[in-house]
């Protein structure tokens, strides 16, 4: 278990408050359910050796009894995820905009649980479905929880609540044949998405890398609606949450993420877990963009319509803390499967927008935990339980676990002197912000959420080149899995709206043509969306063109930490070499394996000292690594130059445009690849082959432009020009 770096009064209370229900059976004699101990939990009571099984035998009953009823209900969406612990420490006082504690107390350190997760695969599924992901955290506040339920990506698919879930059904495996899971690239899912154009945008981003992280901490996260801010005046603000990686923001090929699916199903959830167990601790940056009342109309979009962000340019993201994640959950299904988020889990001085979707959100959380967790008690599971005492009138239900004195569960009461009172504000009560509304009741969306392609068009304008490529080849790979030629049909023509160019290279991928029009108009049901008046990117003169932030070209490259590098060797390799590279790249933060044909140990050419090898070419593959080294040595260098699954290896490694290093003197395995033949010509000094290919028999140096080279983490500019089938 790794050292907690950052313990703090705040964060022991949690951990002391879940310890109470920690069970421990070192040294323990085993014992039913009711404290009996056993004598024998292999064997069955029966009716001589050979004979049936007793009813009588109640130790058989009861374990089986308890095993029939191991399983809950999945989460409806996000049911695949994982989390951990950890600390919030704010470096910014907060107090002028907001009154909530935590973030008004520089000294104090909160402790959160964070749970990431995929939304359409069910809970076996894999990690590096092409999916939004989950970015949920709770702060356990001294005023009560606070749940920030985000995303990695800052707009979402939808503008109102109430079509949640046609959206969740069309994701879904279709209905009749549960077919395909955790997938976008289906029928249903396209049809939807092809009738709703205000999912233009968000489609921008699901299509784009983003939806493929390298790493859960290697996201960001995002609140993605407008908040409030109270502040102890009543003054309030709107606000917009963010979450940003100290790892920079970084992905992986579509290619390689199917690849990973099926080496690796837990990629993500191992990568975690492994890195905290390192204590190679995660980190963001917790920010905030604040817009002031009488700025609410300020823009050209809605503050209110989630599938808009606040361009950075527009509104700078001020950082006002730091999230730590330190400690792996002790079980799995204790913490990570009972934890119970909810949007409306807020403290004093943060509130709620009208964002027709949040609004939404706030009936969906508590609900969907009575099924999932059984009943209304699922606060009182040590996961849930704040860090302040709960004292209220609620009794009784299903599991309920604490044992309310007294002869009242009534308020008012005279009788317990009117206990539990209620807390005024100065006492810390929560209070509304008293907004003024004067409205008709009507079933309508507001004109000012109807322009639906201007945000979309200034995402795929603010990516590079090859991230434009990507969401390219990502619709044509998930319009090309779409089988109803209308739903193709009017993707494209969706597209359009956001760009030409976009509509006409998929419409080329998938072999058919853009259409100039609809054949029959969308949604029928919802007046902006039969209006073709409303399809188009409306881009005004002197609106914002482009937003670096929203590339991932633009992320921080400045370190390779926790990067998995590859070290492929065989018996005979030059150790000296192998030695001094995993050295320079672990002192740089790096994680190295060595992988050689078979498992056990391997010899080198310099010493006696065998050398253990961690993975054979058989139990991993190339994806599951950032770049590869091939250290010199005749004899493993032939035998790798000779082992299909090395040179698989590597050219797969270098299609997903990884870094790869070579002693001079293994130049010639490279040169076995399907890429070795487009290598240059070289000398043995030369240092740099191409882009991301290190070659050298200077090691210092080899190790220098290596690591260099790793910290780019893809020469993404290879793809197009040089293919390579792997
Ligand atoms: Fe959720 N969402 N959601 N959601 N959501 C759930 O709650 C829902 C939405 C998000 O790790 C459910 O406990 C509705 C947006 C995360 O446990 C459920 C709507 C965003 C998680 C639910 C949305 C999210 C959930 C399922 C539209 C990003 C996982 C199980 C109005 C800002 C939390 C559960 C965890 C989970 C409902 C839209 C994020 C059913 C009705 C937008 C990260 O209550």
């Amino acid at each position: 278990m790794a050292t907690d770096k950052n313990d703090t009064a705040g964060e022991n209370k949690k951990v002391a408050g879940l310890q109470q229900h920690t069970e421990d059976s070192t040294g323990q004699f085993l014992t039913t359910n009711h404290g009996l101990k056993i004598n024998d939990d292999q064997n069955s009571l029966k009716a001589g050796n050979r004979g049936p099984s007793l009813l009588e035998d109640f130790l058989l009953r009861e374990k089986i009894t308890h095993f029939d009823h191991e399983r809950i209900p999945e989460r409806v969406v996000h049911a695949r995820g994982s989390a951990a612990h950890g600390v919030f420490k704010l470096n910014k006082d907060m107090s002028e905009f907001t009154r909530a504690k935590f973030l008004n107390d520089t000294s104090l350190e909160t402790p959160v649980f964070v749970r990431f997760s995929t939304v359409a695969g069910s809970r076996g599924s894999t990690d590096l479905a092409r999916d939004v992901r989950g970015f949920a955290v709770k702060f356990y506040t001294e005023e009560g929880n606070f749940d920030l339920v985000g995303n990695n990506m800052p707009v979402f698919f939808i503008q109102d609540a109430i079509k949640f879930p046609d959206l969740i059904h069309a994701v879904k495996p279709e209905p009749h044949n549960e077919i395909p899971q955790a997938a976008s690239a289906h029928d249903t899912f396209w049809d939807f998405i092809s009738n709703t154009p205000e999912a233009a945008h968000m489609i921008m981003w699901a299509m784009s890398d983003r939806a493929l992280p390298r790493s859960y901490r290697m996201m960001e996260g995002f609140g993605v609606h407008t908040f409030r801010l109270v502040n102890e005046t009543g003054k309030s603000v709107f606000v917009k949450f963010h979450w940003k990686p100290l790892l920079g923001v970084h992905s992986v090929a579509w290619d390689e993420a199917q690849n990973i699916s099926g080496k690796d199903p837990d990629f993500h959830r191992r990568d975690l877990w492994d890195a905290i167990e390192a204590g190679d601790f995660p980190q963001w940056q917790f920010g905030v963009q604040i817009v002031p009342e009488e700025d609410e109309h300020k823009f050209e979009f809605d503050l209110l319509d989630p599938t808009k962000i606040i361009p950075e340019e527009l509104v700078p993201v001020t950082i006002i803390g730091t999230m730590t994640l330190n400690r792996n959950p002790d079980n799995f299904f204790a913490e990570t499967e009972q934890v119970a988020f909810h949007v409306g889990h807020v403290v004093p001085g943060i509130d709620f927008s009208n964002d027709p979707l949040l609004q939404g959100r706030l009936f969906s959380y508590t609900d969907t935990q009575l099924i999932r967790l059984g009943g209304p008690n699922f606060h009182e599971i040590p996961i849930n339980r704040p860090v302040v005492p709960v004292h209220n009138n609620q009794r009784d239900g299903f599991s309920r676990q604490t044992i309310n004195k007294g002869k009242t569960a009534h308020g008012p009461n005279t009788m317990s002197g009117g206990c539990p009172f209620q807390a005024g504000k100065v006492q810390g009560g929560f209070t509304s912000f008293p907004e003024k509304i004067e409205a008709h009741k009507v079933r309508e969306r507001s004109q000012s959420f109807f322009d639906h392609f201007s945000q979309a068009t200034l995402f795929l304008n603010s990516q590079s080149e090859p991230e434009k490529n990507h969401i390219i080849d990502a619709l044509s790979f998930e319009l090309g899995k779409v089988e109803t030629l209308v739903i193709r049909e009017r993707m494209l023509f969706l597209l359009a709206q956001i760009d030409d160019g976009l509509a006409a290279a998929v419409a080329f991928a998938i072999g058919m043509h853009v259409p100039k029009e609809l054949a029959k108009q969308l949604n029928q049901n919802i007046p902006a969306d039969a209006d073709p008046e409303q399809y188009r990117s409306i881009v005004k003169e002197g609106s914002l063109q482009r937003s670096e932030p929203l590339s991932m070209a633009n992320t921080i490259k400045d370190n390779i930490r926790t990067r998995k590098i590859a070290l492929l060797a065989c018996d005979g390799v030059n150790d000296k070499n192998l030695a001094a590279v995993k050295a320079a790249v672990e002192a740089a933060g790096g994680i190295c394996e060595v992988i050689a044909t078979k498992l056990g140990f391997i010899s080198g050419m310099n010493s006696d000292k065998p050398i253990p090898v961690n993975k054979s070419l058989l139990t991993t593959g190339s994806v599951l690594y950032d770049a590869v080294y091939v250290p010199g040595g005749i004899n493993s260098t032939a035998t790798l130059e000779a082992d299909p699954d090395a040179i698989h290896f590597l050219n797969e490694a270098f299609k997903h445009c990884k870094a790869i290093a070579a002693d001079a003197d293994a130049l010639q395995v490279l040169r076995a690849t399907y890429f070795g033949r487009k290598l240059p010509e070289s000398n043995d000094e030369e240092t740099v082959l191409m882009e991301g290919v290190v070659v050298s028999n200077n090691i210092t140096t080899l190790a220098t432009n290596f690591i260099n080279a790793v910290k780019q983490h893809r020469f993404w500019d290879r793809e197009k020009a040089r293919k390579v089938p792997a």
